[in-house]
């Protein structure tokens, strides 16, 4: 808001000095509690403000954000994340992935928010995206591949998350077919991934990416605290969430690469090697009906295979697993 920019406007020019309410007041032109309102505010988003009875305020810390400079700064890829599109609020980064993907945008193009009021999981399920706690990212990819070979971009980029947490924080997440990972059995990530298609080729992939990275448990309705977790909340401080998207992207980019040139093959060894169901008896809910059986692991195209009580061997394209 016009008042926001003017208070850091008002710090800014200020640098070392304390500013007292009414100082602030008389300098953006409003009330002394607008001024401790907009200060209240900062606080909700990140900024840690000291106060000093007879001075006043002072900023001594801006929060972390994931802007594309934050995010390029020490990004070593070649290909993804060399177009970053960078939104305070979206309704959902897939959304503009879309659009610019239909505007010829480079493959690897990035697309990070900081929220998303409208974020979209699978089936239109909902994907809580508060502000400034996780990353919020849709990657461009446009792989010669026919259709049916894409679920094996999710993944991939599963593999890539999953890698990228373990480097980064030393947890060891699990990954739940098709696009799940857990921490503890709590999901911290989901994985969408999005196509345009023409009859029997792919223009572009549109993969998102949804990290828990800095919630608190009270941040999480009620509905969610039972089920997702952050990596917060499992590795005990807070984490900068621009560090790990490069990350991400670094690791995406090797194995997307080797999937380019190798095929799918070595990606099936390291996914079954982070799987958490394989060898375990599963329920698989479809569209058609509910699957009991052994999950035996995945075909080359990424095919969950589960072997019910009769030995039948059972193909599942796309269902809701409960271990
Ligand atoms: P999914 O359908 O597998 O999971 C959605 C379900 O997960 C919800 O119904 C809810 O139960 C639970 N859930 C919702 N939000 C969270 C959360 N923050 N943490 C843990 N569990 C949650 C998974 O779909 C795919 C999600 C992709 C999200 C990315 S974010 C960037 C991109 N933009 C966008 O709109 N979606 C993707």
């Amino acid at each position: 808001s016009e008042l926001r920019k003017k208070l850091l406007d008002a710090f800014t020019n200020n640098e070392a000095e304390y500013l007292s309410g009414q100082h602030l007041a008389d300098i953006i032109g409003c009330s002394r509690t607008a001024v401790w309102k907009h200060i209240e505010e900062l606080r909700k988003d990140g900024f840690e403000l000291e106060a000093v009875r007879r001075k006043g305020y002072k900023i001594i810390k801006v929060p972390e954000r994931v802007t594309a400079d934050e995010v390029r700064l020490g990004l070593s890829t070649r290909v993804l994340g060399r177009d970053i599109h960078y939104e305070e609020t979206v309704d959902s980064t897939q959304k503009i992935a879309h659009r610019l993907a239909n505007e010829d945008a480079p493959e690897g193009t990035i697309i990070i928010a900081e929220e998303q009021l409208l974020g979209r999981g699978r089936m239109d399920r909902r994907w809580h995206s508060p502000k400034y706690t996780g990353i919020w990212m849709s990657v461009i990819l446009r792989p010669n591949i026919p259709p049916p070979k894409a679920p094996q971009l999710t993944l991939i980029t599963a593999v890539a998350v999953v890698q990228a947490i373990e480097d980064f924080t030393g947890l060891s997440p699990q990954i739940k077919w098709p696009n799940d990972i857990l921490i503890n059995g709590k999901k911290v990530t989901g994985i969408l991934t999005e196509l345009q298609a023409d009859a029997d080729r792919i223009t572009s992939i549109i993969i998102g990416i949804g990290i828990n990275v800095n919630q608190k448990v009270e941040d999480y309705p009620e509905d969610l605290q039972a089920i997702a977790t952050s990596l917060s909340i499992e590795c005990d401080k807070k984490l900068q969430r621009a560090d790990l998207i490069k990350l991400i992207l670094q690791k995406l980019e090797q194995l997307y690469f080797l999937y380019l040139e190798k095929g799918f093959y070595p990606i099936k060894l390291l996914w079954e090697s982070y799987a958490i169901s394989i060898g375990k008896y599963i329920t698989a809910r479809t569209i058609t009906g509910s699957i009991h059986g052994k999950a035996l692991g995945i075909t080359e195209d990424g095919v969950l295979k589960v072997e019910d009580d009769s030995g039948k061997v059972h193909h599942i394209y796309s269902a809701d697993i409960e271990l």
